[in-house]
């Protein structure tokens, strides 16, 4: 069984999440998402507007993932890795360059991301 892992806040859920996940797994047999904590996202100086829990419950129930772990930080990676038998890391190519070096454990590839939305845009549009 081949095993993708990727992080991120996934708040106010779109079509650009989908199509990470959906080409993730499409990678592999088996999806787990690292899941940024409310906590975490306070370091990544993000406000997620729904809760690490409503998000775990809203991603839990995606067809193309298989597993849902917290992310409580940055270097939890290496060792999700290790536990989780992970043999593809995938990130959207905003992230390009920055976990290089996990290509010591496991494939390492950032996906091009989903012109034209994002969580930003979404809060941006509805404050009018
Ligand atoms: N994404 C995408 N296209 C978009 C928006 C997001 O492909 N239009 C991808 C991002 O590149 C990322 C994933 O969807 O791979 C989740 O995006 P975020 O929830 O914004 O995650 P982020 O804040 O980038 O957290 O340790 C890694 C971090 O937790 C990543």
């Amino acid at each position: 069984m081949k095993k993708v892992l990727t992080y991120g806040t996934f708040d106010l859920l779109h079509w650009g999440h989908i199509n990470l996940l959906k080409r993730a797994r499409d990678l592999g047999d088996f999806l787990v998402v690292g899941l940024s904590t409310d906590e975490f996202n306070e370091i990544k100086q993000k406000s997620a507007y729904h809760s690490f829990e409503h998000r775990t419950i809203i991603l839990e129930s995606i067809r193309f993932v298989d597993k849902v772990i917290p992310e409580n930080g940055w270097d939890q990676k290496v060792q999700d890795i290790i536990d989780h038998d992970i043999d593809i890391f995938v990130m959207g190519d905003d992230w390009k360059g920055k976990f290089d070096h996990l290509k010591e454990y496991c494939e390492v590839i950032y996906l091009p991301r989903t012109v034209d939305i994002s969580t930003t845009k979404i809060k941006k549009d509805l404050c009018v």
